[in-house]
């Protein structure tokens, strides 16, 4: 079974977390990932959030999983001959550093196109073209600004921010889909291109229904937010709670324990097609009759009562309870868990989602592996590089340089 993208090779100049993601995928996918570091200091993340002293963050071995590290300054003469030589072996150039970087180390897009027609140069930036292009940003900058802070939270409290990682890791993901049909594109065209794409944009990709939702306000109010029928709707969409944003409204209910264990709470949805099943389980069989009650229009000025009834149940059970019996009774559901949990969950240790892997430096430490499952081109997690532990492998294997050419960038201090 070969790996799906064995064969393409991509220059990796990403650094923190949005670009990594990204191209931790492609190397997951099997390309040949070239992560390239500034000599001595390498990604900031490598030293960020340490647990170990002296040893790679977590931060940063999670991020750069099957990728094999090189130092290079490409702002020194022998480093930007090796980095012109990259650009001719590579299929991709991904990078996310702040706007015009590449540029600076003397890299526009007209010369790396001009050093490889074939090549994709990927980039991931805050914003697109506009107002704030020249801006750097981080993970809860995109958040705030592509609708996710502004729609997330208590209603009656202040924006909040989610804890997926919607700005970088999402924007990582979006730029994979850029990489790929880019290549499959050349297939066809013989030509490279470029693929951009902005923190904002993705995350706003991510909240597309909450821009359906503040065109939906010019005709009435929301009716399945916890504000109707008795709060006020403003001119913009405002933060909603737990409920679903979807069709069937759903809540965050407590579980038995709730008073001591901080993810004793169970989701559940009342979509329409079970309600009578799920009224008759928390004992509430006289709903089915009552036409105040036995219609999703009657229920929706009243979700708040309702699902206090769902929670006076649900306080009896422990949450994987509420999930077992719920379940069979197509009631979809599903417990609050917990990272402890994750992290020891037997089903996803069998599906590889999460794996331990062991480091030379650190020892043994748990990571996710590739969520994306090929049939025919399973992934293995390997650990991530130390600063610069394949350069002269790549310098001798992938460029074909001799010993003097690497001894001569190395005393330039380029490599
Ligand atoms: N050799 C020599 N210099 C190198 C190098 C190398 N191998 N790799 C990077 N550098 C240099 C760059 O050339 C740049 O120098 P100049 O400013 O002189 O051009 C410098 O390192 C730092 O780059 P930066 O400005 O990107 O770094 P920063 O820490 O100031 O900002 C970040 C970080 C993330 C805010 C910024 O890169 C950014 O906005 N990126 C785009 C958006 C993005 O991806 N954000 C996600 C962040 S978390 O995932």
């Amino acid at each position: 079974m070969g790996k799906a993208l064995e064969g393409v090779r991509i220059l990796d100049m990403t650094h923190v977390q949005s670009g990594p993601t990204g191209t931790q995928i492609l190397a997951w996918l099997g390309a040949d990932v070239i992560k390239v570091e500034r000599p001595g200091k390498g990604d900031a993340t490598r030293g960020q959030l340490r647990d170990i002293p002296e040893v790679d963050s977590l931060y940063f071995t999670m991020l750069n999983h099957n990728k094999r590290s090189v130092t290079l300054n490409p702002k020194i003469e022998a480093g930007k001959k090796i980095f012109t030589r990259l650009i001719e072996e590579c299929d991709v150039l991904a990078e996310n550093f702040a706007p015009g970087a590449i540029d600076r180390m003397g890299f526009p897009w007209e010369k790396i196109q001009e050093i490889n027609p074939r090549i994709i140069y990927a980039s991931v930036k805050g914003f697109g073209p506009g107002p704030y292009e020249d801006c750097k940003v981080y993970e809860n900058i995109a958040q705030c600004t592509g609708g996710a802070a502004s729609t997330t939270g208590e209603i009656d409290g202040f924006p909040m921010v989610t804890g997926a990682q919607i700005g970088d890791s999402g924007t990582g993901i979006h730029l994979v889909a850029g990489i790929l049909a880019a290549l499959l594109h050349r297939e066809k065209s013989g030509k490279g291109q470029r693929v951009v794409c902005a923190m904002q944009d993705a995350v706003l990709n991510l909240c597309r229904v909450k821009l359906r939702d503040q065109q939906r306000l010019a005709h009435g109010p929301l009716t399945e937010f916890p504000q109707y029928p008795n709060g006020t709707f403003g001119d913009a969409v405002p933060r909603a709670g737990n409920a679903s944003g979807g069709g069937q409204p759903g809540w965050i209910v407590k579980c038995k324990g709730w008073e001591t264990d901080p993810d004793a709470y169970a989701y559940v949805i009342t979509q329409a097609a079970s309600f009578a099943e799920l009224a008759k389980v928390i004992g509430h069989e006289d709903w089915l009759e009552d036409p105040e009650w036995n219609t999703p229009k009657a229920r929706l000025g009243k979700l708040d009562t309702m699902f206090d009834e769902i929670e006076k149940w649900t306080m009896t059970k422990d949450k994987l309870e509420v999930m077992n019996i719920l379940n069979p009774l197509n009631v979809p559901c599903g417990p609050i868990l917990s990272m402890k949990e994750i992290a020891e969950e037997p089903s996803l240790r069998a599906t590889g989602t999460i794996v331990e892997v062991d480091h030379p430096e650190r020892g043994k430490y748990l990571t996710v592996g590739n969520p994306i499952k090929l049939s025919a081109s399973p992934s293995d997690v390997v650990r991530s590089p130390l600063l610069g532990e394949h350069t002269e492998e790549v310098l001798k294997t992938v460029l074909g340089l001799d010993d003097d050419e690497i001894k001569e960038a190395r005393e330039q201090g380029a490599i």
